[in-house]
């Protein structure tokens, strides 16, 4: 018998313990033996009843990710060799069953869960459907409306919520696996019925069909162009309307097709770069201990760091410069939390568990007891400066000290301290308890274990983390700042707002350029190009005229009074026409192409350079910035990997005709992007990090 799939035999009941290390995934290697083992079970007298389980961490996380491509065939003939056996099978779940792992219980009669034990279906977020029955089972046991929010939005459940809908039979207390054997036991001995969940349609006859497509509808009016979530919802469809044998064969023509489309490919691409972005020089160093977090700064920014550290588990000391602002902050954060509680996506404890990990303060000394301490204050150098230098007075030795700035030159605030070597940048997206990404600013002298540390927390508090080199914007905002700096030519030249946003959103962006500038703020930027001495005639004219976005309801823009949709406004349009006619610059018709070409294929140029001076580490680490903080498409993979996509060969040619055209510098293509169309990957032209 095999190391990864192993069976003991307890007074009669056997069990099967999977053992694949990390997550269990059901790697040929697993399946092989697990099969085998099962036919033995089946037609083995002396067995009465079976259990699955698995070692480590989790029950099984899924398919083998790294073996799509190669034949999975074997894990459906697994749960259909499970349906055959007539002794009662039972999963035992703990950890997390995810996607194939739960396919796999669904062959079983039965699944018992312990109390901390997730399920679900994320196949979706890889760009797929489940493909081993799940899309056909899961309806039959918690009804078709649920299994659809399950399966579309691939996020799992609690073991209570699972037991609720009918998906899990017992949550145990206790020695889970002993607790299983006992159930098991018992049900052998109760003689059955044992039906499997094929053959259950008792859910599936309550369904009202009609709610299900207006359900459906909607989600796939969501889906921006993903193909999986509209497959998802399909293959649920199905296993309503048609026989179980047909629905799964439906299922698995779905899923072929799926797991050989380039959204597929991107989406486990960004997955495995999300994991590969951690992997730090100097990872396995012994990591500093964090045992509480201090944020400077209760603003927008600071609250929402603060209320990620306090999401994770960490005790916050949140400083600010008044009792008020304090007050105004705390308050924020509890408000914050209420209205996550009265969506239901918080329970009240959990809101008041949560509270109780702030200490609020308006006295530096009091920072003296945190291991990690992050500044969120205004994004200006000399105020920057100032409170790095009383920080260095009250922090701990060793204590970790970072910088929340978007723009700031990172080397320079450590060099004004004491400890360089303990200090770094933590650029958090707002807002900060929400956005996933987290860009982690390397300085000169940032020792490697507390670059370590903070990856490694910032893992643990569920942030996409990237490690960035020093320069202006970083990885995220320096490309965006390429991204955008077409814009106003493409609008005197005869675009208009809607129209630019609109070939963005066609992309699969969730939104274009001008509606997120109205979101973010105009002013911001205004504020910015001051700051830098640079001028953009159109955003300047309209901040002037205090159009700042959604916040004046005024900004590329118009905004109904109470609402965020965007509303083409005429006087934006006259005013570009007025411009175009102060520069003699004459209105053509501008195709969605040229404005893909004038915007993206910037963007992916200063990618390359970014790479190219070291900035980001690899093409991926750029992508993941990309996919968690700016809502690049994930069906595309991010601006690295759609280059490839997309062909780099013709982006070099394109920027060089837009750089002929214009003139300008930000066309002209990077010399590693030359040498990416010429050798047809990232990895051959950059490598990877030490
Ligand atoms: C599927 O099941 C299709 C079927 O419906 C149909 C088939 C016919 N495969 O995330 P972590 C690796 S699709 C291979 O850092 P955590 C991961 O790359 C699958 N490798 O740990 C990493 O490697 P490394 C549906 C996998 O504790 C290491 O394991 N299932 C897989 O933060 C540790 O991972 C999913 O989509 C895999 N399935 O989180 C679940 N999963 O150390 C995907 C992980 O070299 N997995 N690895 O960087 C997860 O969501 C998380 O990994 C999990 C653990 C929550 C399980």
């Amino acid at each position: 018998m095999s190391s990864s799939a192993s069976v003991a035999n307890e007074n009669g009941v056997a069990v099967v313990t999977i053992d694949n290390p990390p997550v269990n995934a059901l790697s040929f290697h697993v399946r092989k033996p697990l099969y085998e083992a099962l036919v033995a079970l089946r037609d083995d007298p002396a067995v009465s009843a079976i259990v699955i389980a698995c070692a480590g961490r989790p029950f099984v996380a899924g398919a083998d990710i790294t073996e799509f491509g190669k034949p999975v065939e074997q894990l459906r003939a697994i749960v259909a060799l499970l349906e055959t056996i007539a002794k009662p099978t039972v999963a035992a779940i703990h950890g997390t069953a995810l996607g194939g792992g739960l396919e796999l219980a669904l062959g079983c009669h039965f699944r018992v869960a312990d109390q901390d034990a997730k399920l679900g279906l994320p196949e979706v977020k890889l760009g797929l459907l489940p493909g081993g029955g799940g899309t056909v089972r899961l309806p039959r046991l918690v009804g078709a409306a649920k299994a659809l929010g399950m399966i579309v939005s691939g996020t799992p459940i609690s073991a209570g919520e699972a037991e609720a809908a009918g998906l899990v039979d017992a949550v145990l207390d206790g020695d889970l696996l002993a607790e299983a054997i006992r159930f098991a036991s018992e049900m052998a001995i109760s003689g059955g019925p044992f039906i499997a969940v094929r053959d259950r349609n008792d859910r599936l006859a309550e369904t009202d069909l009609a709610a299900f497509d207006v359900h459906a509808a909607d989600l796939a009016r969501k889906a921006r162009g993903l193909e999986a979530p509209i497959a998802c919802a399909g293959a649920a469809r199905n296993a309503i309307t048609l026989p179980f044998d047909e629905a799964l064969a439906a299922e698995r023509r779905l899923f072929l097709k799926l797991v050989a489309g380039d959204q597929s490919r991107a989406q486990r691409y960004l997955f495995f770069a999300e994991r590969e972005a951690a992997k730090v020089p100097g990872r396995d160093l012994h990591k500093r201990k964090i045992a509480r977090v201090g944020v400077i700064g209760a603003g927008t920014m600071g609250g929402g760091i603060a209320m990620a550290f306090a999401n994770g588990g960490f005790p916050v000391t949140l400083l600010e410069t008044s009792a008020e602002a304090l007050q105004r902050g705390l308050a924020t954060i509890e408000k914050n939390y209420a209205v996550s509680v009265s969506r239901g996506s918080l329970s009240e404890e959990a809101k008041q568990q949560r509270l109780g990990l702030f200490k609020g303060s308006i006295d530096y000394a009091d920072l003296a007891e945190c291991d990690l301490i992050i500044e969120a204050v205004f994004e200006d150098m000399a105020v920057k400066k100032d409170v790095f230098g009383k920080l260095d007075a009250v922090a701990k030795p060793g204590a970790i000290l970072a910088t929340n700035t978007s723009y700031l030159d990172v080397n320079e605030i450590a060099a004004s301290i004491s400890r360089p070597q303990d200090m770094l940048g933590m650029h958090f997206f707002s807002p900060a308890n929400v956005m996933k990404l987290l860009e982690i600013v390397r300085a000169e002298k940032t020792a490697p274990d507390v670059l370590a540390t903070v990856v490694d927390l910032a893992r643990r508090i569920g942030k996409a983390a990237v490690v960035v080199g020093v320069c202006h914007g970083f990885v995220g905002n320096r490309m965006l700042s390429a991204r955008g700096a077409e814009n106003e030519f493409l609008l005197l030249e005869g675009a208009t707002p809607s129209k630019i946003d609109k070939a963005f959103t066609d992309f699969g962006w969730p939104m274009g350029p001008f509606q997120m500038g109205d979101l973010a703020g105009l002013d911001i930027g205004w504020r910015n190009r001051k700051a830098r001495g640079q001028t953009a005639v159109i955003a300047d004219t309209l901040c002037e005229q205090g159009r700042f976005g959604q916040k004046t309801g005024r900004g590329w823009y118009r905004y109904e009074s109470g609402s965020r949709e965007p509303v083409a406004d005429p006087e934006v349009e006259a005013l570009i026409l007025a411009k175009a006619a102060e520069q003699d610059v004459e209105a053509r018709a501008i195709g969605a192409e040229e404005i893909i070409e004038r915007t993206l294929y910037p963007l992916v140029n200063e990618g390359a350079r970014i790479l190219a001076e070291g900035i980001a580490a690899r093409a991926s680490d750029i992508d993941v910035v990309w996919a968690n903080g700016y809502g690049f498409p994930v069906g595309k993979g991010g601006p690295m990997f759609w280059a490839g996509l997309d062909g780099a060969a013709r982006i070099v040619e394109r920027l060089e005709y837009w750089h002929r055209q214009t003139g300008r510098a930000i066309f002209e293509p990077a010399p590693l992007l030359r040498r990416f169309a010429e050798k047809g990957n990232w990895e051959g032209v950059v490598g990877r990090p030490a």
